[in-house]
């Protein structure tokens, strides 16, 4: 061994020791790579995380790079922690046309944009299960608005929106009979009675305020994800299909006969002319539409009974349908809008196709006849080329802006990043385990922040300490700030992670409220002052007008309720001050607490069930004597004549003096 040699190999065996290089990917975030994801105490994360909450029916807040967990948004489940959809002024957002739903499946989450840039004011999220699309301010963090989508079920193509917001744009997953047909008729005529619909909602400028603009009826096939062009083919909206077969049984093998399904390219610009023209059919169909007031604290829940559909079948012009092999998942547009990348959940390829010659296409008519009354373009007049070996099983790509494209693969669980233009595979990362959407910040818009992409995870099997029959589900971020893709931290997240979104911290945080002005509240229960406290008697509906400021209730000792009363608590936080929410808790109320933001009303119905003394306390810790933040309610038997009182302050100490 000469002398070069020994030196070569001293160094490499002290380097070893020195810095604990890993030698492969599982250890890196070990490594001096954990680095990258730390954030120190006292210092703010880069990026907010909007993460789906899959069936937990939320949204999450992570801050990026740290994984750090800020907050869950209630959205369509209710919360006890905040009281969502407990409290009366709460419970309209979850009204349906089913009635009450406290429940649903979060799967995708998407940030509003302008001039196909993230711009920071709402974030929406779509519920799976009873169809419904969600608004959610970007200043309160609250879900301000939610709308119900008839002639949808498996509300799974959404909410994904166009590039200036004009919609949000919504497939139905399961076509089912129109919700104005007889829908009792046999399973196995789907092909004749079963319908798709994808619907675009209109979103005001400067409010957001949300309303169902129109619906395309189609055959009754499955949409599964969907992205809207942006820049050349802004205008243009394109969805992934399944079952082309029609099977209403089995599907994991009915729904997988054809060699390929769909992307459907719908021509928006094209279907709002039609509307204008009139060319729309009014439909009689019940959803409800519910929004909360800022200024009330208050939600309201409207039904309406109409939406206009229009037919893809008559109106040639609207929708086209481009083969796509192997039961396509994910359905993304570059950040140029000139590509449009299909993932076939059982494809060993990705398809890319291009915006040009899908309009080419179209202009000469390159069609493969109709497909139940739309026109088929030809595979080959669409494709602009296939990622060869990409990996198994392909299901959502995201951008970098850069010219690259990563996309998740389920079976053989990695990311793989591509060139888009020559279509090479440039790296891959594994992760840990079976992934299924990513995130890069920005990722789906014209201008993505490719610092970072996050991996969101099914299954994570060894990755953490177990915690019974269920592992929880994760996220991995990745660093992609150089050629290769380097895994930097592991993070649990609540419920199944489906899609995510990320956006810059300096947008928002300088625009987070802090407080609602009291001034300002107009909730039809609200108390001022603590002067203006009260307990008034309506029948068997009694009303107390309550306060809460550090560190007590106004009034804090309630007589007069009996038997048979039904009570309405309407507490007011008089804070007009960051961060002093107080909660509100009476025992045996088969409720939930009420967490009171400063400069808020919010109203807990509470049933007495037996005669006694119950105490109320707050539940939020507010201040040193947040302990002492208390009091009582008594109940007296039916027909009692104990009248209503309230005090504060007369103690029985006091008065013994
Ligand atoms: Cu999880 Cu977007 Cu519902 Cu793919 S979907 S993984
Ligand atoms: Cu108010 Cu604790």
């Amino acid at each position: 061994m000469n002398i070069t040699k020994v030196l070569l190999l001293l160094a490499a065996v002290s380097g070893g020791v020195l810095s604990c290089k890993p030698k492969n990917a599982g250890d890196a975030s070990a490594s001096g790579n954990a680095q990258k994801a730390y954030v120190a105490p006292g210092k703010y994360d880069e990026f907010y995380n909007f993460v789906s909450g899959g069936f937990s029916g939320q949204m999450s807040v992570y801050g990026l790079p740290s994984g750090r967990l800020f907050r869950v948004i209630p959205v369509f489940s209710v919360d006890p922690e905040k009281g969502y959809g407990y409290s009366e002024e709460t419970k309209p957002m979850l009204n349906t046309s089913h009635g009450f739903v406290p429940w649903d499946d979060l799967h995708h989450t998407e940030l509003s944009q302008t001039n196909g840039e993230v711009d920071g004011k709402w974030v929406f999220g779509n519920a799976n299960n009873t169809p419904r699309v969600a608004r959610i301010d970007l200043k309160s963090f609250k879900t301000s608005e939610i709308i119900e989508l008839p002639n949808s079920a498996g509300n799974h193509s959404s909410p994904f929106i166009t590039e200036n917001t004009e919609y949000v744009v919504a497939g139905t997953r399961f076509s089912v009979p129109a919700d104005d047909a007889n829908g009792d008729v046999p399973i196995s005529t789907y092909k004749q009675n079963f319908k798709g619909y994808v619907s675009f909602i209109s979103v005001k400028k400067e409010t957001g305020d949300m309303d169902l603009a129109f619906q395309i009826e189609l055959p009754g096939i499955n949409f599964d994800l969907s992205h809207a062009g942006k820049g050349k083919s802004h205008g243009w909206f394109f969805f992934s299909c399944y079952n082309t077969e029609q099977a209403n049984s089995l599907l994991e093998v009915n729904a997988s006969q054809k060699d390929k399904d769909f992307i459907m390219a719908v021509n928006w610009k094209k279907a709002e002319e039609y509307i204008k023209a009139g060319k729309g059919r009014k439909v009689k169909a019940n959803y409800a539409h519910n929004k909360y007031n800022e200024k009330t604290h208050t939600a309201t829940s409207e039904m309406k009974s109409e939406v206009l559909v229009l037919d893809a079948k008559s109106l040639k012009d609207i929708c086209y349908f481009i083969p796509c092999p192997k039961s396509p998942h994910g359905c993304d547009v570059d950040p140029t809008g000139e590509y449009i990348v299909g993932s076939g959940k059982l494809a060993a390829l990705i398809p890319v196709f291009s915006f040009d010659k899908i309009q080419s296409a179209i202009q000469s008519k390159a069609f493969d006849g109709e497909y139940d009354g739309i026109p088929v373009i030809k595979y080959d007049a669409a494709l602009y080329g296939e990622v060869k070996k990409p990996g198994l099983g392909p299901l959502h790509t995201e951008f970098d802006g850069k010219g690259n494209a990563y996309t998740t693969f389920f079976v053989s669980s990695e990311v793989v990043k591509w060139n888009i233009k020559d279509l090479k595979v440039l790296d891959r990362a594994p992760t840990f385990y079976s992934v299924g959407h990513l995130c890069i910040p920005g990722g789906d818009s014209k201008k993505p922040n490719a610092k970072y992409l996050i991996a969101y995870n099914k299954i994570t099997k060894d990755r953490y300490i177990p915690t019974g029959p269920e592992l929880t589900q994760s996220a991995q971020l990745y660093d992609i700030s150089g050629d290769k893709m380097e895994m930097i931290l592991d993070f649990p997240t609540i419920g199944e992670p489906h899609y995510a979104q990320a956006v810059s911290a300096d947008l928002l945080k300088e625009k987070s409220l802090k407080f609602y002005k009291i001034d300002e509240n107009s909730n039809k229960y609200v108390t001022k002052g603590e002067k203006e406290s009260k307990v008034v008697r309506q029948g068997n509906e009694v009303h107390v007008y309550m306060t809460s400021i550090r560190s007590h209730f106004s009034p804090d000792n309630i007589e007069g309720i009996k038997m048979g009363d039904v009570v309405y608590f309407h507490v007011t936080n008089l804070e007009q001050d960051w961060d002093v929410p107080h909660g509100f808790a009476v025992k045996g109320a088969v409720n939930a607490e009420l967490l009171i933001m400063p400069g808020e009303t919010q109203t807990l119905k509470w049933v007495p069930d037996r005669v006694g003394i119950f105490p109320i306390y707050c539940t939020d810790f507010c201040s040193a004597l947040h302990q002492e933040m208390q009091g009582y309610v008594r109940v007296s038997p039916k027909g009692s004549s104990v009248p209503i009182s309230f005090s504060l302050g007369k103690t029985n100490a006091v008065a013994n003096k």
